[in-house]
């Protein structure tokens, strides 16, 4: 376990009270408050310590610094991932942990359990895979294009990088006796029910369709060679590649396996494009996520005229691998081709430099540009929808030269 924290009662009386399923459950010791010795600032309900050289708190979520990837290799450290809590993060322990797989969807419908001791004796898979928020650069739909979205405000730092090991859902799934004509599952986590606006939403939880489910999914019980942190899932959370964050089911508790569709506010009310480009009603509950790219530099950072500066950044597409970055350090009247420094690939990204010697002391905007292998390059506007998901249009990152 990478923590003990000692459990603060407080928290798991009113935890209990909160949802008195949770202690049949088992397993829940408490949302523990932001850790004590941290220096820096907290959010409530994150268990690690999020330095403001690292994080910026955004409610119960902590965004990652995208400038300060500069200094992190390709993929990112787990104490400098970006976290994303609908609630809190419940501090589960393994030992006590069981997944439940029920459904229509099952041969016998009689629920299915999972210890943690059983998923690790299932062979194991590990790969690399991006995670990033549906709504990752997000503000920059009301900073860049002046329009209002509502939900978190993440400039480009709700993504990261990390190389999971755990067991593949289609393994778990026809161990647990999929049918044949089985065509979602919607897995559940065991952090505490979601209320928003007075109503209770009950627990996080998204359909997932078969097909996606048996592509390319896993079980995760490792990030970066280390047992899931409590932030991002422990002891299990589902990694599905390429597909936007909330898909990535965290404190994986139980999944319903059925034959006929199934639905959840997340598809329904959220992680769908709504407003006047959109279908009335709103388009089809999202998959994958977009392609972006960013400058490892600080906004209205300071760069000294006359000299060469390595600029640098990362580009990514969740539709095929990345193809080109071009670069812009005239507000996008002239774009050169940036060096790439990672071979290309699905579900990861590329570290990116480009030289500049700007001449002229003022303001300048960079600027820079991701072109995939499917052909898609970032446009210069993104299609507005009301909660501001997938952006994925040019950002403008504005410097000065002194
Ligand atoms: N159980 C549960 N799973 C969850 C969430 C959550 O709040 N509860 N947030 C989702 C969202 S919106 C995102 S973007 C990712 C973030 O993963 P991370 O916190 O490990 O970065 O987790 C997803 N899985
Ligand atoms: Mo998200």
């Amino acid at each position: 376990m990478p923590y003990s924290p000692v459990p603060a009662r407080r928290s798991l009386l009113k935890l209990l009270a909160a949802s008195p399923a949770v202690s049949a459950l088992g397993g829940i010791a408490t949302a523990a408050p932001a850790h004590a010795a941290a220096a820096g600032p907290t959010a409530p309900g994150i268990v690690k310590a999020l330095p403001a050289e690292h994080f910026t708190v955004r409610g119960t979520n902590a965004e990652a610094r995208f400038d300060a990837f500069a200094d992190t290799g390709y993929l990112t450290p787990a104490d400098r991932f970006f976290v994303r809590n609908h609630t809190s993060t419940p501090v589960l322990d393994a030992r006590d942990w069981r997944l439940t797989l029920w459904g229509d969807g099952l041969h016998g419908r009689r629920p299915v359990h999972l210890t943690y001791g059983q998923l690790r004796d299932l062979p194991s898979v590990t790969r690399t895979a991006l995670i990033e928020c549906a709504g990752n650069g997000r503000s920059f739909y009301t900073g860049q294009q002046g329009e209002a979205v509502s939900g978190t405000a993440w400039t480009l730092g709700a993504v990261g990088a990390a190389r999971w090991r755990g067991v593949r859902l289609a393994d778990v799934l026809r161990r647990a006796g999929l049918a044949r004509d089985a065509v979602a599952v919607q897995p559940r986590g065991l952090d505490a029910p979601y209320v928003s606006g007075g109503v209770d939403h009950g627990r996080v939880r998204r359909p997932l369709p078969i097909a996606k489910a048996l592509d390319d999914v896993i079980l995760a019980y490792e990030m970066n060679g280390e047992p899931l942190p409590y932030d991002h899932g422990h002891p299990v959370r589902l990694v599905v590649p390429s597909w936007i964050g909330i898909a990535s089911v965290k404190w994986l508790g139980d999944i319903e396996v059925s034959t006929r569709p199934l639905a959840s506010p997340w598809s329904t009310d959220w992680y769908r494009l709504f407003g006047e480009a959109h279908p009335e009603g709103g388009s089809a509950p999202l998959g994958r996520q977009v392609l972006k790219s960013g400058y490892q530099l600080p906004s209205g950072a300071t760069l000294e005229a006359g000299r060469v500066h390595r600029l640098t950044g990362r580009a990514w597409s969740a539709l095929a691998p990345v193809r080109k970055v071009e670069v812009s350090t005239d507000g996008g009247a002239h774009w050169r081709p940036a060096q790439l420094h990672d071979a290309p690939r699905r579900d990861g990204w590329v570290r990116w430099s480009a030289p500049w010697r700007p001449h002229r002391a003022g303001r300048v905007t960079l600027l820079s540009r991701t072109t995939d292998a499917a052909g898609n390059t970032q446009p210069e506007r993104a299609v507005h929808n009301t909660q501001g998901y997938l952006f994925g249009a040019v950002v403008r990152h504005p410097v000065t030269v002194a």
